[in-house]
């Protein structure tokens, strides 16, 4: 499941340039007698199947540099960039996939720093939450993107979503690249990019402009909080 995400495009090429290792443990090889069982049903009823302590604690055993252990749950604190640019900032991470019908308490207690989820919504594990942020944190270790990438093209770079892009061709089924775009004048390009950012914003996530005015760190202050 793994193989595919971290072994293509920008995650794989960072992997393949060394700049990122990404090491995937199988719990099941953790599992408890002849049939590695990782699971168990719930004390107190209520049906469903647990995540059992021993072999996640065995298979934590198994990674020599842990640096700050995650778990993946619907019940942790929502994934944000802030969360993406702290985390690519660290030598060494380990993310915990969660499973649908949770894990054993005492796991988070002895052994989590941090539970996260991606959004609300039900899946059936923590597999595509562990890849999810896998691929935000890797895109912002140094080297992995190329210049122009890092410093346009990102949603978040001012707490607003992306003004409209366009390319080729100037007209595709009757619709026209806007005039602006093709003028030349930096300037007026740049007050249009601005007034479509925020009327987007505005559309379709007025969450974002409230929450701009109370110190809400941006992309930009968080990268040059650690110095780049
Ligand atoms: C483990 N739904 O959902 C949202 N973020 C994480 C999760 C999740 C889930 C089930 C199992 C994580």
């Amino acid at each position: 499941m793994f193989e595919g995400v971290f072994g293509a495009s920008v995650i794989g090429r960072a992997v393949d340039r060394g700049l990122v290792t990404i090491r995937v443990v199988n719990l099941r090889e953790f599992g408890i007698g002849r049939h590695r069982v990782v699971d168990d049903t719930p004390y107190g009823g209520g049906g469903g199947m647990v995540l059992k302590p021993e072999p996640i604690a065995r298979a934590l055993e198994s990674i020599p540099h842990k640096g700050r252990v995650i778990l993946t749950t619907p019940r942790g604190r929502p994934f944000s960039q802030n969360d993406a640019l702290r985390l690519s900032t660290l030598p060494h991470i380990t993310i915990l996939c969660g499973h649908y019908e949770g894990v054993d308490e005492r796991v988070s207690t002895l052994f989590v720093d941090e539970e996260i989820s991606i959004g609300d919504y039900v899946l059936t594990g923590g597999e595509l939450p562990a890849m999810v942020i896998t691929d935000a944190v890797v895109r912002l270790v140094p080297g992995v993107l190329g210049k122009d990438t890092l410093a346009t093209g990102d949603s978040h770079y001012e707490g607003l979503l992306e003004h409209p892009q366009y390319t080729r061709p100037r007209r595709f089924m009757g619709l026209d690249v806007p005039d602006v775009l093709l003028a030349g004048d930096h300037e007026a390009i740049r007050r249009w990019r601005r007034e479509q950012a925020v009327e987007k914003t505005r559309k379709t996530r007025p969450d974002m402009l409230e929450s701009m005015s109370d110190g809400q760190k941006t992309h930009k202050d968080a990268r040059d909080d650690r110095g780049r």
